[in-house]
This record gives structure tokens, C-alpha cells and sequence, in this order.
């Protein structure tokens, strides 16, 4: 079997991706979407899988053509051989080829760059051969849209001498983002049609479980992929000394190119399960059409206001959606804190910000000081909180209580507000105690005591 058809069966058979039939009349009807079930709850969404380089621009550091040889001509489209050749539409019959110029003498390394213009996940890259395989290649992907380069995957029948690497190491638990050097892939046969095809996550033992390996979720992100094409196979096979022994030149014979049909990065569109498609933004930059109030170019984080528990990837059993905070219609924005998430046994941890409405507290829950809470309205009513209204003069203070709204009264006044004397009480012209005891039984005779001297 084809082996990049195993490829496809394995990635796209693993169930996540259900079979949609579009009727392309149905332009009225939107589909239900992935993100959620059929009850509305969340769910997670990936994606399809697709080959990221199709149609993708590549960069070739050499291409042949310029200035034209008897096979190549850069101004002649039957006889051009262009970068874009290695991402156009792949057709068996007729493969167009990406060339390099023809190189002679040691080997020169040839480079050539894929952007995928973001963040994808990454299951296999392949090339199909026009020329004889190289004898030592090397894969490498970015993940900084190409400051930073990480190896990926060497092929050579001389791993220890071309990359420093033995032929013969396994990745283990411990070093999952160890690139291998494979010594197979890289026999002179075929002389035409050849294949390099390199599986992210074969051999990898995490790959069993996926969702719960940050490292390997790492590992198959790419924003870039980069293959360099080390040493041709004519050295070996054709007799022709070794580089690293050579003193004074190679013979004229031993020239060389490659050519690649067909250069594919069969993966998903990176978007943590929050996603179940890519489209173009305004800019024309390829984004995750974010579901889970998640945004961001891979979904990312969490959408403002939705802080009440921290950003994660959706996994198979759980959509792990953002959540929004609750503020009790009070406040526009929150913030998230991690002790009180804690606290709240990983369940709640945003915090209202700048309540609104008079309103306080973590989730804008109560009154603020010198406002009580109105029982009769909803506490997310704008006006669940009322003013206190204590009376300048009868009240000891401007704060009452913020369930019943008493006002604290200087002795002898009374009310909510403390805006009248209580019983026995009669109002005096003194601010310190508006309020005085009225004179018992005979008024004459407290006026008299009080003229007496005490
Ligand atoms: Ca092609």
C-alpha cells in the first residue's frame, strides 16, 4: 500500500471528523455546528485534515532555469521548473517538478522553506522525488513563523558522520521531541518517484494519548516547514571521493540536482479543539474561526469578560470552554485570580471589575458603602442598590446597614433615615443631640432643678 494513503487512513479514520453531507442547495439551512451538540452544550471541534502545503508558497534556494540549460529554462513554462511545482495541484500522470540548478563538485546543502502561515498540527510531511532521492536529508519545522528551527527528522545511509546521530536511537518517554536519523528512505532506487515521508507521531509513545501530552501537542506544531538536501547520492554511487577527504576538487562528472514532484504537510489547522475551521481575516491571514468564547489565532485564550477559570484545550471528553465571569450585569470586565480558584475547588475564579450600578464585591453581589440593597428588584436590576439617605443631622454616620438600609441614629432619633425623635424624645435646635428626653411628669420642676446649682 501507498504509504501516504496509510497516512490519510490512519489520521482521518481516528473518528474525529464525521462524515458531513453538504447539499449545495441547502444554501438557506446552515450546518450544525461541530463545536456543539445538539443540545447547545460545547464540545470539542478540530479542523479537517488537509495537506497545509497545497497551493502554499515555497521557497527554493535554488531553482534552475536562470540562466536556461538544455533541460531547464526559467522563460520557457515547458521547460520551467519552479518552486511552485512542489505545491501545485499533484497530478500522477504528468507530475510538474520543482529543479535545482545542476551542482557540481562537493555537495552544496539546497534548502527549500514552506510557510504555512500559521500554527498547524502537524502528522506527516512527505516529497515525492523526479530525481534520485538524496543520500542525506534533513526536516525541520518552526514554530515562530521561521526565527527558530528545530530538526524534525535526518535521513542518510551515514547518520553518525553526516548529522551526528545514530541510526539506531528510540524515542523514549523521556526525549519525545528527539529527532531520529533513519538510514532508510534513502537508497538510489527508484530513480524517479521516490518518497520521504516522515509521521510526527510514529514511534513517539505519547501518541496513544495525545491529548494528555502537552510535549507531543508541541512537538506536531509547525508554522513552517524547511527541508535541506545535504549530499546527492552520485558520490557513493558513482564512485566519486568523499567530500570530507577531498583536496583538490571533484571530477566534472560528478554534477547532480534534485527535483521534488510533490512536497505535502498533511495535518490540521491549529486551533486547541476550540475551532472546526480556518478562514481567511481581513488581512487575508489564515485564523481559527474560535467557538468556546476562546479567541486568538489558534483559539488561544479566553474572549474578555470570560476569565472565570483559565484558558485550556478542549480534549476529547471535555470542551473545557471559556467561561464568562459572574458579575450580575454590574461589570464589563473581570479579572481572573488563582488563589480564589483555588479556594472554590477550581471552579470560580473570576473577579468583577469596576462594578457598576453601586454595587460590590467579587461578583458585584452587594451594595457598596451607603447603599442598601432594595429587596423588592433583582440583584442584577440596575437598581437593586438604593441610595442610604441618613439625615445629616440625626444620623451618626452616612452608612446603614446594606440589607435593611437603617441608618446608624444618634441617641433619641429614630427612622431609617434617623430623621425624626424617638417616643419621649423632642427635637432640640443642637446638632450633637438633636434629639432630647422630653422633661418627666413636671416640666416646672426640672426647669427649677436645673437653675439650681448642681
Ligand atoms: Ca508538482
Amino acid at each position: 500500500m501507498d504509504p501516504l494513503a496509510l497516512l490519510w487512513l490512519l489520521f482521518t479514520a481516528c473518528g474525529l471528523d464525521r462524515a458531513r453531507a453538504v447539499n449545495p442547495f441547502a444554501v438557506q439551512q446552515s450546518p450544525p455546528d461541530p463545536c456543539y451538540d445538539e443540545k447547545g452544550a460545547p464540545r470539542r471541534c478540530i479542523p479537517e485534515f488537509v495537506n497545509a502545503a497545497f497551493g502554499k508558497e515555497v521557497h527554493a534556494s535554488s531553482t534552475c532555469g536562470k540562466p536556461p540549460t538544455r533541460h531547464c529554462d526559467a522563460s520557457d513554462p515547458r521547460k520551467a521548473h519552479p518552486a511552485s511545482y512542489l505545491t501545485d495541484l499533484n497530478n500522477v500522470a504528468n507530475m510538474t517538478c520543482w529543479r535545482s540548478e545542476t551542482l557540481h563538485h562537493s555537495p552544496q546543502n539546497v534548502t527549500i522553506t514552506l510557510s504555512l502561515g500559521k500554527k498547524f498540527e502537524v502528522i506527516y510531511v512527505s516529497l515525492q522525488f523526479c530525481s534520485p532521492r538524496p543520500e542525506s536529508a534533513a526536516v525541520f519545522k518552526s514554530m515562530d513563523y521561521g526565527k527558530t528551527w528545530v530538526p524534525y527528522q535526518y535521513y542518510s545511509s551515514q547518520c553518525r558522520k553526516i548529522y551526528g546521530k545514530s541510526n539506531k536511537a528510540a524515542v523514549t518517554k523521556q526525549n519525545e521531541q528527539e529527532a531520529l536519523c533513519t538510514d532508510g528512505h534513502t537508497d538510489l532506487y527508484p530513480l524517479t518517484g521516490g518518497l520521504i515521508a516522515f509521521s510526527t507521531l510514529e514511534g513517539r509513545p505519547s501518541g496513544q494519548d495525545f491529548d494528555n501530552s502537552p510535549v507531543l501537542q508541541d512537538w506536531v506544531t509547525a508554522t513552517d516547514i524547511r527541508v535541506i538536501f545535504s549530499r546527492p547520492h552520485l558520490f557513493r554511487e558513482l564512485g566519486g571521493r568523499d567530500h570530507e577527504d577531498e583536496e583538490g576538487g571533484m571530477s566534472s562528472s560528478s554534477s547532480y540536482y534534485y527535483a521534488v514532484g510533490e512536497f505535502q504537510v498533511g495535518g490540521r489547522c491549529k486551533c486547541n479543539g476550540h475551532a472546526s475551521r480556518c478562514v481567511k481575516d481581513k488581512e487575508g491571514k489564515l485564523v481559527c474561526d474560535c467557538k468556546h468564547n476562546t479567541e486568538g489565532p489558534e483559539c488561544d485564550r479566553c474572549k474578555p469578560f470570560h476569565y472565570d477559570r483559565p484558558w485550556q484545550r478542549a480534549t476529547a471528553r471535555e470542551a473545557n470552554e471559556c467561561l464568562a465571569c459572574n458579575c450580575n450585569l454590574h461589570a464589563r470586565r473581570c479579572r481572573f485570580n488563582m488563589e480564589l480558584y483555588k479556594l472554590s475547588g477550581r471552579t470560580s475564579g473570576g473577579v468583577c471589575l469596576n462594578c457598576r450600578h453601586n454595587t460590590a464585591g467579587r461578583h458585584c453581589h452587594y451594595c457598596k458603602e451607603g447603599f442598601y440593597r432594595d429587596m423588592s428588584k433583582s440583584i442584577t436590576d440596575r437598581k437593586a442598590c438604593k441610595a442610604c439617605d441618613c439625615h445629616p443631622v440625626g444620623a451618626a454616620g452616612k452608612t446603614c446597614n446594606q440589607t435593611t438600609g437603617q441608618c446608624p441614629c444618634k441617641d433619641g432619633v429614630t427612622g431609617l433615615t434617623c430623621n425624626r425623635c424617638a417616643k419621649g424624645y423632642q427635637q432640640s435646635r443642637s446638632p450633637v443631640a438633636p434629639c432630647i428626653k422630653i422633661p418627666a411628669i413636671n416640666p416646672t420642676s426640672v426647669v427649677t432643678s436645673t437653675e439650681e446649682p448642681a
